[in-house]
């Protein structure tokens, strides 16, 4: 779907097709064990977020150079211009690259560069969100925030990712006070697997101004009413909610009654390459599965220039 529109919740490492895979795997010298992009593709059967975690940090083993990086972020920014994408909030997980070697500076340095160009080659603009893996320590979340620092002018908020159950915003409520300091924005994956009191800390705990997935929320009546009135964006990845068994099936998923509550609800696509499709391939889906109309996928595209990290000239800029 070609709507004019802003991505806000896709993770950089989750759109590592496995032809890219391979062809970094041939140049770098690391051995997948897969005997094909075929039998790769079959790997991407998951049952939860657990075990589509496990194959993600297994495959990044094939990022090593700047080169990489910055060929894996134009390959991005390629597919989400043929979908329509204006402007992307981008998450990239440093820590994931750090624990086995590869600098953060190698890491930012390749994202950034395919990031610099991206107005002019794709017509995209673009913001950087660097995102702690919570199934790690608070120290290590404050490690890397430190390490970040010489690129702060490349990074525009902080987010918080991975294995959310057992890992509750609070314990990264140091981590969050500090990146406050440094004036970076803030968000946090809230509510997909973990419980609304989970959203809730997010938001009176560190503070955040949007929520990524919040699907949760509606076991929670009171804290739909607070996100409704407050005006908080949720950013929704329903293809990651079906391919991590979040719901059933698309046609259950609960976007359209989040919408009809007042929920300022947008659309995303978390990890495309492993979830079966990019923003516009979303935008689809939902609109088939859900029966959506015409006008509702225009409150979905306008919203998500609303959520973004975007000031009012950039905003008329960018729709
Ligand atoms: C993620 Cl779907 C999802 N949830 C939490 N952390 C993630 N990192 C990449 N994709
Ligand atoms: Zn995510």
């Amino acid at each position: 779907m070609h709507l004019p529109k802003a991505e806000l919740h896709l993770h950089i490492e989750g759109t590592l097709e496995p032809e890219l895979a391979f062809a970094l795997a041939a140049r770098n010298g690391v051995d997948l064990p897969y005997a094909d992009t075929e039998e790769l593709r079959t790997a991407y059967l998951f049952d939860d977020l657990q075990s589509f975690l496990d194959l993600y940090y297994s495959l990044m083993a094939v990022l090593r150079t700047e080169d990489d990086f910055a060929e894996l972020a134009d390959a991005y920014l390629a597919r989400a211009a043929a979908q329509g994408v204006r402007h992307a909030e981008i998450f990239f997980d440093p820590q994931a690259h750090t624990d086995r070697g590869v600098p953060i500076g190698t890491v930012i340095g390749g994202l950034g560069r395919a990031l610099d160009r991206s107005e002019e080659s794709h017509g995209i603009s673009t913001q950087l969100i660097m995102c702690f893996l919570r199934d790690k320590s608070a120290e290590s979340a404050l490690e890397t925030l430190d390490a970040a620092k010489p690129y702060l002018d490349r990074i525009s908020a902080v987010g918080l990712d991975s294995a959310e159950v057992g890992h509750p915003p609070a314990k990264f409520r140091e981590v969050y006070a500090a990146a406050t300091a440094l004036g970076l924005r803030k968000v946090a994956h809230a509510g997909e697997e973990g419980p609304p009191e989970y959203i809730r800390e997010a938001l009176d705990v560190l503070g955040v101004e949007r929520i990524d997935h919040g699907l949760r929320c509606m076991e929670d009546p009171d804290l739909v009413d607070r996100l409704v009135s407050e005006r908080i964006p949720l950013t929704l990845c329903p293809l990651s909610n079906v391919r991590l068994r979040a719901v059933d099936v698309l046609e259950q998923h609960p976007l359209r009654s989040m919408m009809d509550a007042g929920l300022l609800c947008t659309v995303n696509s978390d990890d495309p390459a492993y979830f079966g499709g990019y923003v516009g391939d979303t935008f689809r889906a939902v609109y088939e599965a859900l029966g959506l109309d015409r006008e509702q996928l225009r409150t979905l595209a306008r919203n998500s220039f609303e959520a973004a990290f975007l000031d009012h000239d950039e905003e008329r800029r960018a729709r």
